[in-house]
């Protein structure tokens, strides 16, 4: 006799094989175990939900051993997008990710202040950005963790000192190390114009050289001698984490790297939640907001109604309407 499977079952199933935390899979799998039929043919499934179940509860409650820890690099994906600052010892990471974000980090006037990554959130306008903070990397020292978790941002940051001496070194250096764990190694980084065929098959974060402390002396001449002597890509990019110079720019920009939008809803007759904007990939459509906020009423969409500076206002438009930056939604399901 068929399982007769339902649909939330197999979302269950889905967000099981996605999980990447053991706590992540206990909760899908007490979801599949809620959304399996009850019936006599299922009961072996049933069965062995119950087995799996049972045994991750202990392993989540037994103490934690040596070398069975959860990975620190492994830092959930927020907001926008996730920016991670990578770079030598004391050039200022920990200073940045404080000033934009208010996270607590660790600055200190020694090197190898930072031991281990602590995210925060950074805000252009009403738009969330996730920065994260990690300890410093240099050749040959590179945690595994965190060169993968390098490899799975949108952006990284390569922060150098401005002032140092060897900058054009230290950039090399940096970027050398990076490259060498697979991060911004592709031909669009390297000087050259991203092949229009292949841009969009992109794999891996977009890289900025970002070169902190533009407020001490000498920072500005390295950095015009930096501008002049390297390739146009990766981008050159310029701050200070004492002044705040720089950083509303940096964030504009990171803003039009993540390449988002944000939408805001309202309910008919009442007007927009303009709090909490919803943020999507650009080219979203109604259907796909529709889904963010519930599966059941992306299926019951009927139509939108729309007030955007790209139409008139409150324009009806049906579910496969591509949505623009602030563009202000209201749905109507059946
Ligand atoms: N003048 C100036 N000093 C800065 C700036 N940013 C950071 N510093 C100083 O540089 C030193 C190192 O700063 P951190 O933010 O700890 O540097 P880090 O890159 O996180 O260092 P590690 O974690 O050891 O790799 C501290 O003394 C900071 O106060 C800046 O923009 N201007
Ligand atoms: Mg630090």
């Amino acid at each position: 006799m068929a399982l007769n499977l339902t649909p939330d079952y197999f979302e269950a199933e889905r967000r099981y094989r996605q999980a990447r935390s053991p706590e992540d899979k206990l909760a899908a799998l007490e979801a599949m175990l809620r959304a399996i039929p009850k019936h006599k043919s299922s009961e072996k499934k049933q069965a062995d939900l119950k087995t799996k179940i049972s045994e991750l509860r202990h392993a989540l409650a037994a103490p934690k051993h040596k070398g069975a820890s959860v990975d620190p690099y492994h830092i959930e994906r927020q907001g926008a997008g996730q920016v991670m600052l990578a770079g030598l010892p004391n050039s200022g990471k920990s200073s940045i990710v404080g000033r934009l974000t208010g996270a607590p980090v660790r600055i200190t006037e020694f090197p190898y202040g930072t031991a281990l990554p602590v995210p925060g959130m950074a805000f252009h306008e009403d738009v969330p950005i996730e920065l994260v903070d990690l300890p410093p990397i240099t050749p040959g020292h590179v945690p595994g963790g965190l060169a993968n978790a390098l490899r799975h941002a949108d952006v990284v940051l390569a922060v150098v000192d401005l002032a140092a001496d060897g900058l054009l070194e230290d950039v090399e250096t940096l970027l050398g190390v990076l490259a060498e764990h697979g991060i911004g190694a592709d031909p669009a980084e390297e000087g050259e114009e991203p092949d229009a065929d292949l841009s969009h098959m992109r794999v891996g974060p977009r890289i900025f050289i970002l070169g902190n402390k533009l407020d001490l002396p000498g920072a500005a001449d390295n950095l015009a001698a930096l501008r002049e002597l390297r390739p146009p890509h990766p981008p050159i990019r310029a701050a200070s984490a004492a002044t705040g110079e720089g950083l509303d720019t940096l964030l504009q920009e990171l803003l039009t790297t993540l390449d988002v939008i944000r939408i805001y809803t309202k309910e008919p007759g009442k007007p927009p939640d303009k709090e909490r904007p919803f943020i999507m990939p650009a080219g979203s459509t109604v259907e796909e907001l529709a889904r963010m906020i519930h599966k059941q009423l992306a299926e019951n969409l009927r139509f939108a109604r729309v007030w955007s500076s790209h139409g008139h206002p409150g324009q009806q438009v049906q579910r496969h309407h591509v949505l623009h930056d602030r563009d202000i939604v209201e749905l109507h399901s059946a």
